[in-house]
């Protein structure tokens, strides 16, 4: 029998999750759950990097919990809680602040990214928030870390913070892998293959998990297609229908071998409108359950709770460890 792994993954607060979130990270969490120790957390405290109105952050954890429930994840096999509910993300995020080195969080290229769309006043949060996501994923002794492409570098980073912080400090933290989807680590965004799909991009770059049947297919129809013809996987020469194949091996389970045969000789509009049925087909359930989650405030409460509970006990143990190794404290 495979070795149970330690699981940490998160996602911002958002009623805008898309389908390259699903496909990156979501749909790996689920498939995942069930054979190791899952942590899942909404990351609360990563959201506040940029400006949040707090009412909608609110509502937009609870959208979240509500999402990740309505994908599969199962608060009988998984731990489900929000970042901010255990206060020790903070203190540690705190510690990893100190060990990492001002030119490696420079190098970060979402920081580069983010901080450019957000042209001024840019928080000191934003720059040091790999910090925070290395303690995240070093507070529970981590040994797996499933992200989509884009947060590679950041657990990179968390590995080299907890080999540092062991050498100087005595062995504390366990170094984890990140896992990535062998094909859907980067979903592209409809209409530029060459930049990631983002809830921060245009409205047309994604489809969310929210969006009705008739955007959903709108979003598709529209979405840019190559030069050329034909439905064929290359992501070099046709990386706007390489993606396009990518989101239906995903919501159908075929194999790019099966796709290619069955569209090959097909134009593009054939194939947008197989796609634009066959993911309406897989969303339409999950967006039902999401409002059916959202209707019931209790129920989420209590899973997060219990979750916050349940991560708690697991963080403080780990934070009275690490600050006896540091030396913190009376
Ligand atoms: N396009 C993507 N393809 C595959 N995986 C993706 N992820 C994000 N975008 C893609 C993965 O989703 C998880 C949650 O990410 P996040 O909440 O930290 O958001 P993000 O990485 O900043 O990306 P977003 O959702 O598009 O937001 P913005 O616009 O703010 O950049 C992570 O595992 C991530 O890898």
């Amino acid at each position: 029998m495979a070795k149970r792994e330690t699981l940490f993954s998160g996602i911002q607060p958002t009623n805008q999750t898309h389908i390259g979130n699903y496909i990156g990270a979501l749909k790996q969490w689920v498939e995942l759950q069930s054979s190791n120790n899952c942590l899942f957390c909404i990351v609360d405290l990563h959201a506040i990097t940029v400006p949040q109105n707090p009412e909608k952050l609110r509502e937009d954890i609870r959208s979240t919990a509500a999402t990740y429930l309505a994908v599969g994840l199962d608060p009988k096999k998984c731990t489900i809680f929000v970042q901010s509910d255990v206060p020790e993300h903070a203190e540690l995020g705190w510690i990893m602040g100190t060990v990492a080195r001002m030119s490696e969080l420079e190098r970060m290229t979402q920081f580069k990214d983010k901080a450019k769309k957000q042209k001024e006043n840019v928080s000191v949060g934003l720059f040091t928030y790999p910090a925070l996501m290395s303690a995240d994923i070093l507070l529970y002794d981590t040994t797996i870390v499933p992200v989509g492409e884009d947060q590679m570098q950041h657990v990179e980073l968390a590995r080299t913070l907890a080999r540092r912080f062991n050498t100087q400090f005595g062995e504390t933290f366990n170094v984890p892998h990140a896992v990535i989807q062998k094909t859907g680590a980067r979903i592209m965004s409809l209409d530029d293959p060459k930049t990631k799909m983002s809830k921060s991009g245009t409205l047309a770059n994604a489809i969310f998990l929210s969006d009705a049947p008739d955007v959903i297919t709108r979003k598709i129809m529209r979405a840019v297609t190559d030069s050329g013809k034909g439905i064929s996987f290359d992501p070099t020469k046709k990386p706007a229908i390489s993606n396009l194949m990518t989101i239906f091996h995903h919501v159908t389970g075929d194999s790019m071998e099966k796709i290619e045969q069955d569209f090959g000789n097909k134009g593009y509009g054939d194939f947008k409108k197989a796609l634009a049925e066959a993911t309406v087909e897989y969303l339409t359930p999950i967006r039902k359950k999401r409002e059916m989650y959202m209707k019931d405030q209790k129920e989420l409460d209590r899973i997060l709770k219990s979750g916050a509970e349940t991560a708690h006990k697991k963080a403080l143990k780990k934070i009275v460890t690490i600050r006896k190794n540091m030396g913190l404290g009376r």
